[in-house]
């Protein structure tokens, strides 16, 4: 397949005043009819840069669009989701220091990390992706706030929308052996949330990296989850990952070994943390 292209696109825009209430951009009849034709993204241009500024106003540091129409035959169309052809993904960076600290063999109630990622992050997230949602809608687009946790099918393993599909296609990232998804500059301390939608946004393409040699996730992780496999499209995650196994590990350990072991992303001192240009 040939998604897994090209590298990554760093954004570097002149920042725009934040116009609240729906000022940038068309309305839904004007979307439909017009939505793919190039001048028409031209135009939408703005709208995208005020989600980038929604986004990071909001607490956001990786922010990127995907184009999900390759992936239409893949979704049955009965569906809802079907008819949504982009997928705006955002990240928030995890704290190093929590994560640096971390212990799968703590307690649950006490475990930082824990609270870090479950009270702290993920709300974030979703208040993000609500943010993002009502710029859109109030712009005349549909907009669908992917949950960033739960709910999610406890027997299926399956949210409603994988998010490291729309982070990696919009390029923030690739997926690793570890079948996180791996930021250049994070590694894999990012969460990640979801705002599918119809609006006519320009869109990144995916990472084309791998892990290389690379062993930490696999050697590290307390069950022995990954099979050691670079990721390919074509392949089932069970080829890499058994998520079942990990699942039941952490009915009782707060464990998050595979996001602090990876080598990329660790000890980064940065000024920036995001890659939206301030
Ligand atoms: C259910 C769930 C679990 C289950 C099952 C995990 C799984 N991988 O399926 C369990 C409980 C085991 C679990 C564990 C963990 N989870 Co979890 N989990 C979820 C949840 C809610 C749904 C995942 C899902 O639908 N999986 C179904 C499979 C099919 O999709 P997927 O694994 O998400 O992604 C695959 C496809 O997208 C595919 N893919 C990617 N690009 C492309 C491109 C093409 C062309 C194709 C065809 C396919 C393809 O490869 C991906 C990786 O296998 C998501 C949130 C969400 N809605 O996405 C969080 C999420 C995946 N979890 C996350 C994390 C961090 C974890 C843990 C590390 C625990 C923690 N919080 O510290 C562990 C370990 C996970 C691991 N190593 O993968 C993060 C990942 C962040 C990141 N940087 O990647 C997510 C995205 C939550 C978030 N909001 O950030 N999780
Ligand atoms: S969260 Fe822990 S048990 Fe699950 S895959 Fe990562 S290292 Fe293994
Ligand atoms: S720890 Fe190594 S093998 Fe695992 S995801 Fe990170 S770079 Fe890839």
């Amino acid at each position: 397949m040939s998604l897994i292209l090209s590298q990554h696109i760093r954004l570097r825009m002149p920042i725009v005043p934040v116009r609240m209430g729906g000022l940038l951009g068309g309305n839904a009849a004007c979307g439909i009819k017009e939505a793919w034709s190039s001048s028409f993204v031209r135009r939408n241009s703005g709208l995208r840069r005020t989600l980038e500024v929604v986004t990071h106003r909001n607490g956001g540091d990786l922010f990127g669009v995907a184009d999900l129409r390759p992936m239409a035959q893949s979704v049955p169309e009965d569906n809802a989701l079907a008819k949504f052809p982009k997928a705006i993904s955002v990240g928030i960076r995890l704290s190093d220091a929590i994560v640096d600290q971390h212990s799968p063999h703590e307690a649950i109630e006490s475990s930082l990390y824990w609270h870090h990622v479950y009270r702290v992050v993920s709300p974030a997230l979703d208040f993000l992706a609500q943010g993002i949602q009502r710029e859109l809608q109030s712009n005349g687009y549909q907009a669908f706030p992917v949950p960033a946790s739960m709910p999610y099918n406890r027997e299926t393993l399956k949210g409603v929308f994988s998010h490291k599909l729309a982070a990696h296609l919009a390029g923030l990232g690739w997926i690793g052996k570890s079948c996180l998804l791996i930021t250049p500059d994070f590694g894999p301390r990012v969460r990640l949330v979801t705002v599918l939608t119809d609006a006519p946004l320009e869109t990144g393409v995916p990472l084309d990296r791998e892990c290389g040699k690379c062993q930490a996730c696999i050697v590290a992780c307390p069950v022995r989850a990954f099979s050691g496999t670079e990721f390919q499209p074509a392949d089932p995650v069970e080829a890499r990952f058994d998520r079942q196994a990990c699942s039941v590990y952490r009915r009782t350990h707060p464990c998050g070994v595979c996001v602090a072991k990876c080598p990329i992303g660790r000890h980064i001192q940065q000024a920036t943390s995001s890659n939206i240009q301030r």
